[in-house]
């Protein structure tokens, strides 16, 4: 019985190496150890044994068996294993596309920004910052505007109900850059060269051309023996180096309380170099920024002395640059979340 139990144990496991589905593995397990399977057939001759005899194969079959069902067990694992992995291969589909991954990018504001940062930097400027939330007194009367002077009509802003930290009125949403001018010169007075890029507020009806949030730079030189031509000859290498074609700048007569002499400058048309088409409307020049040389009143609010120094000043709207840049058509595109209009850049 011996020899038989072991032959019956090999058996099963031979078949058990071919099986290759639940149904055949069933079909197995009722054959060798089901109730009426070979395993109990060879238990029944158990009786027939004497009884030293019956404990000895008694053990072995017991053993047999459980070492057989196991085997079962494991098998049966196997298979069900096989049959997921099988599942799974069939409901991927590997002829489909993969799934995109979208990446963003800079705002163009931004990327313009950057550029000018550059530009500027290269050409020695360092860049500042400031705060968009201004008390009053940096807005306007550090610049030479006092409350009752009709120039605060110009940029009328978001005046915030609440007392600035630094006593110096009101808070208010800053109508342009030129507050930090002050700011920067009392921070490290003189001599100076400063760029200062910037998110500025207006009470505004907005347009095609006209935001009630937008972006500014001002530009701020303070040394001994600064004059305008200076300036001209930054602004020209400035946009030449942005537009990357030869670009002439010119000064107007222009009037900022903040500067004495003030002027307004343009360049020439990107499109016609001067000559006169429908974008420049015929000019020939395109507006582009107010400038001046910084009023002694500033300069004194920002504790330099003007008898020793002198210097400029300009603020330009980035959006504005922004809509020649890339040839934009409306300047409210610039704040919607469009994509499509986004992603062209
Ligand atoms: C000023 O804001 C002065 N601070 C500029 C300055 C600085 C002059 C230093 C002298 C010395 P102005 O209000 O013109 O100036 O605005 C400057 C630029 O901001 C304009 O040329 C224009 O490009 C842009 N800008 C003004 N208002 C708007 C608006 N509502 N929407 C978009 N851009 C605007």
């Amino acid at each position: 019985m011996k020899e038989q139990l072991l032959k019956l144990k090999n058996e099963v496991i031979e078949k058990l190496s071919k099986i290759s589905n639940e149904n055949d593995l069933r079909e197995l397990e009722i054959k060798y150890l089901g109730r009426k399977g070979e395993l109990t057939t060879i238990l029944r001759e158990l009786k027939n044994l004497s009884e030293e005899e019956k404990k000895i194969i008694g053990a072995l079959s017991n053993e047999t068996k459980q070492y057989l069902e196991q085997k079962f067990e494991e098998k049966l694992n196997e298979l069900k294993n096989k049959k997921l992995d099988q599942d799974l291969k069939e409901s991927i589909d590997y002829t489909l596309p993969g799934k995109k991954y979208e990446f963003g990018h800079l705002h163009p504001i931004t990327i313009l920004q950057q550029r000018v940062e550059t530009i500027f930097s290269q050409m020695g400027f360092s860049v500042m910052d400031g705060p968009e939330i201004e008390s009053e007194w940096y807005n306007f009367e550090g610049l030479n505007i006092p409350s009752t002077h009709p120039a605060r009509d110009m940029q009328d802003t978001f005046f915030i109900d609440q007392e600035a930290d630094d006593k110096h009125g009101n808070l208010v949403l800053r109508t342009h850059t030129s507050p930090v001018q002050v700011r920067t010169m009392l921070k490290y007075g003189a001599p100076l060269r400063v760029i200062v890029p910037g998110r500025v507020f207006r009470n505004e009806a907005t347009d095609a051309r006209h935001e009630h949030t937008f972006d500014q730079v001002e530009g701020l030189c303070v040394d001994e023996n600064i004059s305008l031509s200076h300036l001209k000859g930054v602004m020209q290498e400035f946009l030449t180096r942005l537009f990357e074609k030869e670009v002439k700048v010119r000064f107007r007569p222009g009037f900022f309380p903040f500067v004495e002499p003030g002027l307004e400058l343009d360049f020439s048309c990107l499109l016609c170099a001067g000559k006169g088409c429908k974008v420049c409307k015929n000019i020939g020049w395109l507006e582009f920024m107010g400038a001046g040389m910084v009023h002694e009143n500033v300069l004194k609010a920002g504790k330099i002395d003007p008898k020793k120094y002198q210097g400029w000043a300009f603020g330009f709207g980035l959006t504005r640059l922004a809509l020649m840049r890339y040839e934009i058509d409306d300047i409210r595109h610039l704040m919607t979340p469009n994509l499509q209009f986004l992603k062209q850049f």
